[in-house]
């Protein structure tokens, strides 16, 4: 049994105390309650929408806060009532949960086998605090601080749901199993449940960072014909390659906006299926405009900016075309998060190549931020 079961647990985290101000700091991390599970961070992979909350662009942003959410981590302890996960087993912390009840018909056929959108912790994950109302969280003068996304990951110890823990193979290397806690899943996920193509499709994505890399590499797993990698920043285009694009666009190349050259020049009728994966809403209706005339669908996976809306022709949906999104690829996170592991352990999937960088220690947290923002970093990993 863990020497700290039942106890509080004294860590360094780093803590945002306020729109991007990121300290390293003691915080006293208190035992899980009934159905939470208290873990030790083992690494963490620093995604966009981390830093986009620090920037202060998340309207549920909140500080002082721990954010962090794609990571892999340790079972230390669990509280009342935990069943499927004990002390030392290696679990995914997730973002969305999946609760499984019989009566919850997000996670339960017939509805519910098309979505992973299981509501019942959402609204206090959101308001940053445990399903209770309350933080596990405090700061050295005792004072409050907030969950984030139901994961807190930027810290060496955090509490979850029981809910939001994936529980993975006992041998899954963690610090790479860490990119299936959101970014790379969330690629996948986009192209193989919520656009659930077609063999011979052909593909568009917009953006490529480690999710529209990952977009790319699920359309080739699934064995799209021609798949367009575009991204304004040229550095990106050998590493699509590498996964499979058949013809990457750099928008900044053209003088007239994108979707005419995807959809009339590139193509004849557009793209069956187009991904955003920047989170600027214009793209997003670039990605929506190169679909294909009749039946082509397009996906919104970024997370833009507060305040920020989309729009486009009506005529662009009355011809046929489809605007979707994906919260995590469409994955439930408990029952599909460990075959996704099994799948790297045994070479199926591949995952080395998005870490681009690796530092050390809750302080190499912000190293990871400025790698971040450096235009060649995929995914940096922080292992604690
Ligand atoms: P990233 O910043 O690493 O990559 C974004 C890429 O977009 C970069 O390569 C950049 O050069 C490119 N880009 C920027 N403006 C462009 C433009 N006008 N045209 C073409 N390319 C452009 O980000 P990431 O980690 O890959 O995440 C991508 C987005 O997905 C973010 O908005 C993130 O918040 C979001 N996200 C959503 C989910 C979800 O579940 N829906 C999950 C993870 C991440
Ligand atoms: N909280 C924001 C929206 C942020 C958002 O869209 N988050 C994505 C995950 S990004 C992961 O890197 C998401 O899946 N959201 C679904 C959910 O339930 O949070 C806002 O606008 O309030
Ligand atoms: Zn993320
Ligand atoms: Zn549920």
């Amino acid at each position: 049994m863990s020497s700290m079961q039942g106890q509080p647990i004294k860590c360094k985290a780093a803590v945002a105390r306020g729109v991007n101000d990121l300290r390293i700091e003691e915080i006293t991390v208190a035992p899980p309650k009934a159905g939470e599970v208290r873990l030790k961070v083992h690494s963490n992979a620093l995604c966009h929408t981390d830093i986009y909350t620090l920037e202060g662009s998340d309207p549920e942003g909140v500080f002082p806060s721990i954010l962090g959410h794609e990571a892999g981590a340790v079972v230390e302890s669990v509280g009342e009532g935990v069943t499927s996960v004990k002390e030392g087993d290696k679990v995914i912390p997730c973002y969305t949960p999946q609760c499984g009840e019989p009566e919850c018909i997000f996670c339960n056929p017939p509805r519910g086998k098309r979505t992973n959108l299981c509501p019942k912790i959402r609204g206090t994950q959101g308001g940053g605090v445990m399903p209770d109302g309350t933080s596990r969280f405090t700061g050295k003068d005792g004072e409050e601080i907030k969950h984030f996304m139901g994961c807190s990951t930027f810290s060496e110890y955090t509490v979850v749901a029981e809910i939001s823990c994936a529980k993975v193979n006992d041998a899954a290397p963690l610090h790479t199993c860490s990119l299936l806690g959101c970014g790379v899943a969330t690629g996948l996920g986009a192209v193989w449940n919520t656009c659930d193509i077609e063999g011979g499709s052909s593909v568009a994505v917009f953006g490529l960072g480690a999710v529209g890399l990952s977009v790319i590499q699920g359309a080739q797993m699934r064995g799209a014909k021609r798949i367009f990698a575009i991204d304004t920043n040229p550095g990106k285009f050998d590493m699509a390659k590498e996964l499979g694009a058949t013809d990457c666009v750099n928008p900044d190349d053209y003088d007239k906006p994108i979707q005419q050259v995807l959809n009339g020049e590139l193509t004849e009728w557009g793209i069956d299926y187009t991904f955003d994966a920047t989170g600027n809403t214009e793209v997003m209706r670039a990605a929506l405009e190169s679909a294909h005339r009749g039946w082509g669908e397009s996906c919104v996976i970024g997370v833009a900016a507060a305040g920020q809306e989309i729009s486009t022709r009506p005529f662009q949906l009355v011809t046929g075309r489809k605007w979707t999104g994906t919260a995590f690829g469409g994955f439930k996170s408990r029952s599909e998060v460990p075959p996704l592991v099994e799948d790297y352990m045994n070479n199926e999937l591949k995952l080395d190549h998005y870490i681009t960088h690796e530092f050390k220690g809750v302080e190499g947290t912000l190293e990871a931020i400025d790698a971040l923002h450096s235009g060649d970093c995929l995914r940096a990993v922080v292992t604690y």
